[in-house]
């Protein structure tokens, strides 16, 4: 087999090329040719620089992911980093792309560095429950400071090219070609006879003072307060700290010890997973690669409700024209209001400047006459739920819009077949559930009808990632995927309640266990309503036995709707957002609940939501509905607030042990009944000794 790495040369420059498809990442293959190149170019007389850049799109984008809990193979990345340093010619990183985690570490190690200026520097470990393992705690802060290393390390957030030479990681940025950049500067170095340039001798003028002895106690605090639960991020600034205490060998040794634990953290293995869900959740199955999509620049909002407004502003942001369509001028003006406020908020808040502010409210036209659509590439009906509004907006879209535009709706849970049937082209009829606020969540569910084309499907998917969201397709049933689960998750919730435990003990297990937030103010930002439209519909499909609570629909009938009234099983006075225990709630649940009180153990409070929340997966699964249990668990984590360090429901599943989650549904089947009907599928991969991922993998 070829090295990965070539080396050539340009007269007194030896060119070291990483071409390893499709991001360079440094597997063993590379790491050895690397070592290689690097001793060649050393022993070769002739050569006077080294040069290291990469072909394709980037440069490297890191340690090769799927080596890690795989029995380590030689050289070790931070044997290479360590060589290429002590190398005793000057070297250069030329960065394009994306240099990340290993990536950026090796061109740490090169004693210059320039990058394109579109170019990405990053060290993204954390996010896979890792820390830089190869030098760059220790080389990143000599080079640019304790608080840029503890902002880029413990935050995982890439930065610019212009930010990096800012901060003293790159020497130079530059446009245009790499290889006439690399010789350019190459040739400077040669002609000041510039030597190595170790980062590792530095002087560095931030070791051991006072000031980042401050600065990593501030962010110690900040980690533990906003990221509880989380393994590596403590461990990022402790390898970090290393540096400031310690010369380079024994700070590199503390950090392969800290990076140890790390690769062998539980979390480690649900982030990783979490981070090939999301690219395989984009692989449509049965669909062929080469299918057309079909141009959108374009697009029509229907509705200028919250979800509305927030899904053309999503679209004004990633640049597309839109024209947000509202019933009349009154209406029209409230919508465009709320989009310009809802920026003026990202203004205010600093994370937007007030020129993208005023580019993307240009690029939303307010109409309120169907016949402006006739043009659209993609019409996004967002009115609220209900199938004769649905109905209504689909045949006036089907008389308007010209052939070939795709026709989606935004709907959460109602039948996409039925609405696609309201058109004489259900075949460019696609769901586009966006979650709320839609310019802010990542996850879009892409709802392919019985007749959706495969053509439009895979239009949906790509304007998916141009939204830069993440974009999992799923079936048509009630709610979906992510909603009609949710539904079981929040029957357990509320059946514990009405069995005698609080809301706010229910919320605080469920918090505990590492859901952004529990079950109950889950309900109450995103509206009982809309909850209690679906569980009327299952209500009138119950199978014998099966019980649902009541609780919701019994504080809809007096008004309480969640944060929108003020009010739902908190309360929300003045408008505020946080909710408070409503001590009257006690009194209205004794009303209310038929259920005996039972002494509820701690365990069950956050157990039964979940576990009814893999069951309800199980099925999902078998019906087809979801391709893939990644893809259930990409939707948990990127739509409901899942804990990342846990993988999503069927990856905890699959780490719990199927047998005895099955065991556990099993006793409540017995106790509370026929809610509790392990799925068929659990029930055979357990008999089979399978996991969820087994499955997957037999595809
Ligand atoms: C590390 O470096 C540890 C060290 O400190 C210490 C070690 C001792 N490995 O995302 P895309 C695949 S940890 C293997 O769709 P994009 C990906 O699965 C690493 N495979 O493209 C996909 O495969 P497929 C730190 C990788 O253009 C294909 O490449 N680095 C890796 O949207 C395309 O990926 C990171 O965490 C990898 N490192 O985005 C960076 N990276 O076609 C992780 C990608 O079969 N990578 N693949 O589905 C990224 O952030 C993005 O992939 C990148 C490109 C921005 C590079």
């Amino acid at each position: 087999m070829s090295s990965p790495v070539h080396l050539a040369r340009e007269g007194a420059v030896a060119l070291i090329r990483v071409d390893n498809p499709p991001v360079n990442a440094l597997g063993q293959p590379v790491r050895a040719g690397l070592l290689e190149a690097f001793a060649a170019a050393e022993a070769d007389a002739q050569i006077k620089v080294v040069v290291l850049l990469c072909a394709g799109t980037t440069f490297i984008a890191g340690a090769d992911i799927r080596e890690f809990g795989k029995p380590p193979q030689a050289p070790f990345l931070v044997d290479v980093t360590q060589a290429i340093e002590n190398f005793n010619k000057p070297s250069l990183a030329v960065i394009h792309g994306s240099a990340l985690g290993g990536g950026l570490e090796i061109a740490l190690a090169c004693h210059y560095r320039i990058a394109r200026r579109n170019a990405r520097l990053g060290l993204p470990e954390v996010n896979l429950g890792l820390l830089p393992g190869a030098g760059g705690t220790q080389r990143l802060p000599r080079l640019a400071g304790v608080a840029v290393a503890l902002d880029m390390i413990v935050g995982g957030e890439p930065i610019t090219a212009d930010e990096a030479e800012r901060n003293g990681i790159v020497d130079q940025v530059f446009e245009g070609e790499l290889l006439s950049a690399a010789l350019a500067f190459a040739e400077q170095l040669l002609v000041r006879g510039t030597g190595p340039r170790r980062t590792g001798e530095a002087d560095v003028p931030v070791v051991a003072t006072a000031n980042n002895a401050s600065l990593l106690e501030t962010k110690r605090d900040e980690v533990q307060r906003s990221l509880p639960g989380l393994f590596s991020p403590l461990r990022c600034i402790a390898a970090i700290e290393a540096a400031t205490v310690l010369p380079l060998a024994e700070g590199l040794k503390r950090e392969g010890m800290l990076f140890q634990e790390c690769l062998q953290s539980p979390q480690r293995l649900a982030l990783v997973h979490k981070f090939f869900a999301e690219r395989k959740a984009g692989k449509i199955k049965g669909l062929d690669s080469a299918v057309e999509t079909r141009p959108v620049a374009s697009v029509a909002v229907i509705g200028g409700g919250t979800m509305g407004v927030g899904i053309a502003l999503s679209l004004a942001s990633a640049g597309l024209s839109v024209k947000l369509l509202e019933l009349d001028a009154d209406r029209l003006a409230t919508a465009l209001q709320r989009a310009t406020d809802t920026l003026g908020k990202s203004v205010r808040r600093g994370s937007l400047s007030e020129q993208a502010m005023r580019q993307r409210l240009a690029l939303i036209e307010g109409v309120t006459d169907y016949a402006a659509l006739a043009e659209v590439d993609l019409a996004i009906e967002a009115v609220f739920e209900d199938i004769a509004a649905k109905q209504a907006v689909f045949e006036a879209l089907d008389r308007v819009c010209k052939p070939g535009a795709i026709l989606a709706s935004n709907t959460s849970s109602l039948d996409l077949d039925r609405i696609a049937a309201f058109t004489r082209r259900p075949q460019d009829v696609v769901g586009l559930h966006f979650f709320s606020p839609a310019n802010v969540m990542r996850l879009l569910e892409v709802v392919r009808g019985a007749q959706t084309s495969d053509s439009v499907l895979a239009s949906a998917m790509q304007l998916g990632k141009r939204l830069k969201k993440i974009a999992v397709v799923v079936g048509v049933c009630d709610g979906f995927v992510g909603n009609r689960m949710a539904l079981s998750y929040v029957r357990e919730a509320e059946l514990l309640v009405q069995e005698g435990a609080s809301v706010q003990r229910v919320d605080g297990a469920l918090r505990e266990f590492g859901m952004a937030m529990g079950p109950f103010a889950m309900l109450d930002m995103s509206g009982l309503d809309i909850w209690q439209s679906m569980r009327q519909r299952q209500r009138a499909t119950l199978g014998a036995g099966q019980r649902l609570p009541n609780l919701l629909d019994r504080l809809c009938a007096v008004g309480r709707f969640g944060q929108k009234s003020g009010a739902g099983f908190y309360l929300y006075p003045d408008g505020s957002r946080t909710p408070q225990p409503d001590l009257e709630l006690v009194e209205l649940l004794d009303e209310l609940s038929s259920c005996p009180q039972l002494d509820i153990d701690p365990q069950s409070l956050w157990q039964r939501p979940l576990y009814a929340l893999i069951n309800e997966g199980a099925r999902i699964l078998e019906e087809g509905i979801a391709q893939r249990a990644s893809d259930i668990d990409v939707i948990f984590l990127t739509g409901y607030g899942f804990p990342a360090q846990r993988g999503g429901p069927m990856f905890y599943a699959d780490q719990l042990g199927l047998d005895k989650v099955l065991q556990c549904i099993r006793g409540y089947h017995r106790c509370f009944g026929a809610n509790w009907q392990p799925a068929p599928l659990l029930e055979r991969l357990v008999a089979e000794g399978k996991t969820f991922a087994e499955l997957d993998q037999q595809g």
